[in-house]
């Protein structure tokens, strides 16, 4: 009996350490990562889930160990103890130890990703000049691209529900906003994952390696409609991007008329004079 318990406690360590093992080939860890920082970002997680795992497995063999040790018949006697000076310096600093070297590790990661004075800026887009501007509001993604000058409050403003469309390996700054509540910019196969908080502007960059649609996602309870917050990515080639934010405008100066867009006539001033 005494060995049967021991076996169903040691099996806990066991079985976490076997689907830790075979959890990737049945897709049940992270998904594909396609932004230029995400690997960096996965080798942070990957060090403190192994930190985390080496630890939980030898503390889980202590406790096993000590259940089969301690359980015989005819040993209820405690043992009243003091307390040891050296054994509460060695379990203190070894946690603290490991914690100074997470945040060491994370540093220069974090910086990369959240500082906007280091941001990258040379493909024309800035944290003063972005791509876009993201409004999250409940329970809605707005994307808001400038007009041909990089103004963002224009009358020719391209906007997109729920559809942030950018070019592929290109550093794409945008600015993330709320008009309400804390909402959460979530990319998960970007490993990006920004607060917006109402009465702040956020800039935030990424850069997407690989043509696709991903999803985005609130992560952020926002209210009762939190669950319908769920956009999409899509990166798209650099040309076919040009071409996209160009048809775009297009149709916002056709005017709904079907068509001047299909002349590809964008103004006014000749067909209503
Ligand atoms: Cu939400």
């Amino acid at each position: 009996m005494r060995l049967l318990t021991t076996l169903l406690f040691l099996a806990v360590p066991i079985l976490g350490v076997w689907s830790f093992w075979i959890a990737d080939s049945y897709g049940w860890w992270f998904p594909e990562n396609v932004s230029t920082y995400g690997d960096k970002t996965d080798s942070l997680f990957n060090m403190i889930t192994y930190m985390v795992g080496i630890t939980f497995v030898l503390t889980e063999v202590c406790l096993g160990w000590f259940i089969f040790r301690y359980s015989r018949k005819g040993q209820t006697k405690a043992v009243f103890s003091h307390g040891n000076h050296k054994l509460e310096m060695v379990w203190t600093a070894i946690p603290a130890l490991m914690l100074l070297l997470v945040a060491f590790s994370q540093m220069s990661i974090w910086a990369e990703i959240k500082f906007s004075t280091g941001f990258p800026d040379d493909n024309g887009y800035s944290v003063e000049e972005p791509l876009a501007e993201v409004y999250a509001s409940q329970f809605d993604w707005r994307v808001r691209y400038p007009d041909e000058d990089g103004n963002f409050n224009g009358a020719d403003i391209v906007e997109t529900p729920f559809e942030f469309v950018v070019p592929v390996d290109t550093n794409v700054v945008f600015h993330l906003k709320s008009r309400d509540v804390l909402h959460s910019f979530f990319v998960p196969m970007f490993r990006l994952k920004q607060d917006a908080v109402p009465g702040m502007t956020i800039p935030v960059w990424f850069n997407a390696r690989e043509v696709g649609e991903y999803e985005l996602i609130c992560a952020e309870l926002c209210g009762w409609g939190h669950y319908k917050m769920a956009g999409m990515v899509k990166v798209l080639e650099q040309a076919d991007y040009k071409e996209w934010l160009e048809t775009k405008r297009q149709e916002l100066y056709a005017n709904g008329s079907e068509e001047l867009l299909a002349d590809g006539d964008d103004g006014y001033e000749e067909d209503y004079e």
